[in-house]
C-alpha cells in the first residue's frame, strides 16, 4: 500500500467528472487500499478517488469513533434524500478551511461494493454530511463552490498562497 498525493483547491484537475467503474478488480481494490491509507493518515473521515487524481467513481468512508469501519462505495447513486440540516464541513484538498454548508438530513446511496455486489447504505449525521461531501468531488465540485463569491475569492488566495509558502 502506498499514501497518494490529494490535490489542492483551486487545482482544476477536481473539476473532472468521475467515470463508472466498469469491473471492481484487483488494480481497483489496491486503489482502494491506498485511498484508504492516504485518508487515514491525512487523517480524514472520507476520501474521493477524484481528490487523488483518480477519475473513477469510488469513495473510501470511515466515520467511525474507533476508526476501524471502512465503508467503501463505488458507482454510488443517491436513492433518496430526506430533510434538511447545516452541518460545518472541511476537506482534505482545502486545508485549513471549516464552513456551514446546507445537506439532505438522511441519504439512502446504492453502491458496489469491494465484492462488486451492490448494496444500500441509509445514513444519517456525519455519515451522510460525508457521502454527500465525497459525491460531489465525483461530481468535479468541490464543498466551497456552495460559498458566496467573496469567500470563494478568499479562499483561493489563501491556498494559493499557501502553496506559494510551501513551494
Ligand atoms: O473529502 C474530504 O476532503 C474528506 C473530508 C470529509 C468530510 C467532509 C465534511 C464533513 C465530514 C467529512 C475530511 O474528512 S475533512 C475533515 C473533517 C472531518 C469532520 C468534520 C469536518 C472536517
Ligand atoms: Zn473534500
Amino acid at each position: 500500500m502506498s499514501r497518494l498525493h490529494i490535490l489542492r483547491y483551486p487545482d482544476p484537475r477536481l473539476h473532472t467528472i468521475a467515470a463508472p467503474v466498469e469491473e471492481v478488480n484487483e488494480s481497483i481494490r489496491s486503489l482502494i487500499a491506498d485511498m484508504a491509507e492516504t485518508m487515514y493518515a491525512a487523517p480524514g473521515v472520507g476520501l474521493a478517488a477524484t481528490q487523488v487524481n483518480v477519475h473513477k467513481q469510488i469513495i473510501v468512508i470511515d466515520a467511525s469513533d474507533t476508526r476501524d469501519k471502512l465503508l467503501t462505495l463505488i458507482n454510488p447513486e443517491i436513492l433518496a434524500a430526506i430533510g434538511v440540516a447545516d452541518c460545518e464541513e472541511g476537506c482534505l484538498s482545502v486545508p485549513g478551511i471549516y464552513e456551514k454548508i446546507e445537506r439532505a438530513e438522511r441519504v439512502v446511496v446504492r453502491a458496489r461494493g469491494l465484492d462488486g455486489e451492490h448494496f444500500d447504505v441509509e445514513a444519517e449525521g456525519l455519515l451522510s454530511v460525508c457521502i454527500q461531501h465525497e459525491m460531489d468531488h465525483l461530481k468535479g465540485r468541490v464543498f466551497v463552490e456552495y460559498l458566496s463569491r467573496l469567500k470563494q475569492t478568499r479562499i483561493r488566495a489563501k491556498m494559493q498562497k499557501q502553496q506559494r509558502q510551501s513551494a
